[in-house]
């Protein structure tokens, strides 16, 4: 393959894979980010067609998205049974972790994730790399109160750099009402020791880790799609 490369088609054509494994009577998870959209407006057409089921939405803007595309959703505190959630990534490891949370759902996204029986990942191929972290950092859900100490004691604990991230000049805010810590890292060795260790930072919601979640990997490329159990 070489570049120009038409991302938003293998995203597509990924989202277009991820909707074969939706069934009738399944509760579904729907991810949030530019993939999401292409699975939710193509399930959203199979529910016009008859498909029968439910969906648990991962942020505001999924929710409102499946709401117009005619998909029934759980309401938020339901003790929901996903049967699959699927969902897009920054990035995907050789061993399938992922560094999820570059548009700000991530702590709804995790939650979902580990809500499901099984879970879906869709990609473009840009999307993999052989090592999580360098190119894309780290996001972290932290709560407003004494972020900079949270920050710091991130700092400490991974030897990265972590920014308080920003949109339009003001602090971005989670859906939840918490801010975000990008954490830059040239490589981050052994992600699950680090999100072990970032987790007992006080201060920290979530991280953007998902180790040992993905229980399939979807991945558009030029020629079509790769899927990976
Ligand atoms: C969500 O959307 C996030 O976790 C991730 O940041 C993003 C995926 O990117 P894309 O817009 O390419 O689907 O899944």
């Amino acid at each position: 393959m070489t570049p120009p490369y038409d991302l938003d088609a293998e995203k597509r054509q990924a989202a277009l894979k991820a909707t074969e494994f939706v069934r009738d009577g399944m509760v579904v998870g729907l991810g949030t980010g530019t993939t999401s959209k292409h699975l939710i407006l193509a399930l959203g057409e199979r529910v016009c067609a008859g498909l029968k089921i439910q969906a648990v939405p991962t942020s505001h803007d999924t929710a409102a998205l499946a709401r117009q595309s005619g998909i029934p959703l759980i309401e938020s505190d339901n003790a929901w049974m996903i049967d699959v959630a699927i969902d897009g990534a920054d990035q995907v490891d050789p061993a399938l972790n992922l560094v999820k949370g570059g548009g700000g759902a991530l702590l709804k996204e995790k939650i979902v994730a580990a809500a499901a029986k099984q879970f879906i990942v869709m990609v473009d191929h840009t999307k993999l790399v052989p090592g999580l972290g360098g190119s894309f950092p780290l996001p972290i859900e932290v709560v407003p109160f004494g972020w900079g100490s949270t920050a710091r004691n991130i700092e400490q604990v991974s030897g990265g750099k972590a920014v308080l991230r920003e949109r339009n000049g003001t602090v971005f805010q989670t859906e939840a009402g918490h801010v975000i810590l990008d954490l830059h890292m040239p490589k981050i060795a052994d992600p699950a020791t680090l999100e072990i260790e970032l987790n007992q930072i006080p201060g920290i919601v979530e991280t953007g880790l998902f180790i040992g979640r993905t229980s399939m990997l979807i991945v558009g490329h030029a020629q079509g799609v790769d899927v990976t159990h």
